[in-house]
């Protein structure tokens, strides 16, 4: 009946049988293309003699809704432009709503977005039994822009409308079918037989269609006070749940809101009222940045995984502290065995009391069952000798961060593994290179380093040494994704990618501190800013002795920027005795309220020490330039030097490794949402604060030439063919 390039429509029996079928992608995505030629289907299906229809998928999932890669261009066109790419979709939906016969849309594996909105459209839904139904537009940063909102609040309810919506909620097939979303779930396999029976049954006179599609086209009959409530209660958990930065949870409420009360028409056209003011923040065109950034990511680690020579089945942690017991927890929780060995008992303990805490916070959040919790402890191997690294097929090093004991361990712990191990080191800031002249297979050698807490930090450095093989990046990068991580390979260098960036910006704090400037007020103006902690909260979580390390390293490594002419303020602290929040003293003091809850509050010996003088308050822009402009200088070189491989790759780091602010996209997604050039003319101003404020050449080459990072083949595209 119809063939073009994404959809094939058919008949047998009466029956039509749509097919979605985007070619060149793993997933079906709603292109302009799709929905230019949805709309040419509806030409053929309203003029046909049907009694049915069923929307079927010619790939192993059903529609993964719009297509994101379009968003930031038009999101960036201005209101009527967004208006113009929704439109011919939203008038699909209706028509296909409106279509003589009965319509199913069959659901495998998923349907999110405007891929469940298509569905909504739908008469009936059916789905197997491991699908995955949701409208996640709200984690983009947008609202549900096909009529998601209109028909879910009709066909679900208010409650599920404003869950679901709201909070981004991906359903299972059962939730979804108790919600009323579905109308059957059964196996993949019976499927089509299912959609076939309710069609049949419709063209019989069994069940009624029209009826559900009266129900779609009113406004609600709600209770007010009822309806009332639950609108005030769910505003009250997004306020507190999404924070101002990310204006569409509240959106998509008052689109519910207004959809309730209307026709379904002018339901749609306050819903896309919302769509175009969402769309047109920052914050969408930053998430949805972020969604093609995280995916380039993912895509480059699975190149990495399919050339792993072996896959990693066991694993084994060297040195049982926080860190190493952290590896080991989420090693567990993966279901991947493990060795933890140490030297004493004293150190398993820890790791081990780790690794418990951990699973126990899960369990209870009720994440985890005590059953599972026990099980995945019995996969952690605690051992005192050598033995079990005998059978490991990756083996992490995490031992004290002192360079003359990492090499005797590695040296030791080398001698002991198969002559197919990979041996790494979860070192924050020693030379991978440096630390693999102790080894007899340095190509084996690589360095894997987790953040702290590893259960919470989604990132992992992958960083290859001089010598490191192709086969041994491939196989950490194996690794850290059965361990459930995202991975970025970097070049070697002191503190690798997120540390030597992240002590540029203390550096950048150290400066603002030596101006007199309180850390408190600091640490609020970036907290205000977006940053999950201020730098003076961060340095007392990573632990000021940690620190105080990692900035010698640094200062030693990059004299020129983060030399220590004074004492910095790590190192006034720590000297002092205070060792941050381990210690209960730092930058702050770290002590629990009556119901047991963390309170910090500002050290006045730490505000003594520091000479800090309340007098000075610059305002919240002037810090964040001031702090952030060596953390995007630094970026700049480490892309400059090929310590990372690409633009996204290095805004990624930033976000699942330092908690930079997702909302900004990534730091470097953020100077382009500024202008570079307009970015660069901000950082004249501040040359008199030395090295650390001068401009990078690769920003003034883009700047000069009016480029962004994202916009210029030569940032964006990777830049170092060994990544
Ligand atoms: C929406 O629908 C808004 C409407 O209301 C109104 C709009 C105007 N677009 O993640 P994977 C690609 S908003 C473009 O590795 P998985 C992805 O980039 C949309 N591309 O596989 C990757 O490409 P490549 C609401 C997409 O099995 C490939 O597919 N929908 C899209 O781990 C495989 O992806 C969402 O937010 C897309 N929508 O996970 C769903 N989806 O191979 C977003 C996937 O070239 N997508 N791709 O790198 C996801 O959450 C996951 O990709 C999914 C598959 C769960 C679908």
């Amino acid at each position: 009946m119809y063939q073009g390039d994404i959809f094939t429509l058919t008949r047998k029996a009466g029956i039509a049988e749509l097919e979605i079928n985007t070619p060149d992608s793993p997933v079906n995505v709603f292109s302009r293309k799709a929905i230019a030629e949805l709309s040419q289907v509806l030409d053929v299906l309203e003029h046909a003699e049907l009694s049915g229809l069923m929307i079927v998928s010619g790939k192993d999932s059903f529609l993964a809704g719009a297509d994101i890669k379009e968003f930031t261009d038009v999101f960036s066109s201005g209101g009527e432009a967004i208006a113009a790419h929704l439109t011919p979709n939203i008038q699909n939906f209706q028509r296909l709503q409106s279509l003589p016969f009965a319509t199913v849309a069959v659901i495998n594996k998923l349907a999110l977005g405007g891929g469940l909105e298509m569905a909504l459209a739908c008469d009936y839904r059916v789905a197997d039994t491991g699908a995955r139904i949701g409208l996640p537009e709200t984690r983009l940063g947008i609202i549900p822009g096909w009529g998601g909102t209109v028909r879910l609040l009709r066909i679900a309810g208010l409650d599920t409308a404003l869950e679901w919506i709201a909070t981004a909620k991906e359903a299972s097939a059962a939730d979804a079918l108790k919600a009323h979303v579905l109308d059957a779930v059964v196996a993949q396999d019976e499927l089509r037989g299912c959609a076939a029976e309710l069609l049949r049954r419709c063209a019989q006179g069994e069940m009624d269609y029209e009826l559900r599609r009266q129900q779609k086209n009113q406004p609600l009959a709600l209770n007010p006070i009822e309806s009332g409530l639950a609108f005030e209660s769910a505003k009250a958990f997004i306020a507190q749940k999404a924070g101002r930065h990310y204006p569409a949870p509240l959106a998509a409420l008052e689109a519910i809101r207004e959809a309730a009360t209307k026709s379904a028409l002018e339901a749609a056209e306050s819903e896309l009222a919302y769509f175009i003011q969402v769309a047109q923040t920052d914050t969408a065109k930053a998430l949805s940045g972020l969604f093609i950034a995280d995916q380039a990511l993912s895509k480059k680690a699975r190149q990495w995984q399919a050339k792993a020579s072996v896959k990693t089945a066991k694993l084994a942690v060297v040195g049982a502290g926080i860190m190493g017991g952290g590896i080991a927890c989420q090693s567990a929780l993966k279901g991947l065995p493990v060795a933890l060995k140490d030297i004493n008992q004293k150190g398993i303990d820890l790791g081990l009391q780790e690794a418990a805490s951990v699973l126990g916070r899960r369990v209870e959040k009720g994440k985890m069952s005590v059953a599972a919790l026990a099980e995945a402890l019995t996969r952690i191997q605690p051992t005192l000798n050598d033995q079990p690294l005998a059978t490991a097929d990756v083996v992490v090093e995490a031992v004290v961060e002192n360079i003359a004991v990492k090499k005797t361990v590695l040296a030791d712990v080398e001698a002991q593994l198969p002559a197919t191990a990979v041996l790494s080191s979860n070192t924050s800031t020693i030379s991978i290179t440096e630390l693999a002249t102790a080894l007899t297979r340095p190509e084996q050698f690589c360095g894997l380093h987790f953040f702290n807490p590893v259960h919470a930090m989604p990132l992992v450095e992958v960083i290859r040494g001089a010598k490191t093989s192709d086969d041994t990046v491939a196989r950490a990068v194996e690794c850290a994704g059965a361990l459930g991580k995202k991975a970025v390979v970097v070049n070697d260098c002191a503190g690798f990618l997120v540390n030597r960036v992240l002590f540029a910006y203390f550096a950048g704090f150290a400066a603002l501190l030596d101006d007199g400037v309180d850390f408190t007020h600091i640490d609020a103006a970036m907290v205000r800013w977006g940053w999950p902690m201020g730098p003076a909260h961060l340095l007392d979580v990573v632990g000021l002795d940690t620190a105080e390390h990692a900035e010698a390293t640094m200062a030693n490594a990059f004299p020129e920027r983060m030399g220590r002419t004074n004492p910095s303020p790590t190192t006034i602290l720590y000297q002092a005795g205070l060792l941050g929040q381990k210690g209960g003293k730092g930058f702050y003091c770290y002590e629990k309220d009556k119901r047991g809850r963390p309170q910090k509050t500002p050290n006045p010996d730490a505000v003594q020490m520091l000479n800090i003088q309340s007098t000075a308050k610059p305002d919240d822009e002037t810090i964040v330039l001031r702090m952030m402009a060596p953390l995007v200088n630094e970026l700049c070189r480490t892309l400059q030097e090929g310590i990372v491989g690409s633009v996204a790759e290095a805004d990624m780091a930033m976000i699942y490794g330092l908690g930079f602010p997702a909302h900004r996209g990534g730091v470097l997604r953020w100077v382009d949402s500024i202008g570079v050039r307009q970015f660069c003319e901000q950082l004249n101003t501040l040359r008199q604060y030395g090295p650390l404020y001068q401009t990078e050449p690769m920003m003034s080459e883009l700047a000069e030439q009016g480029a962004s990072f994202y916009g210029s083949a030569a940032t964006s595209a990777t830049l170092n063919p060994s990544h």
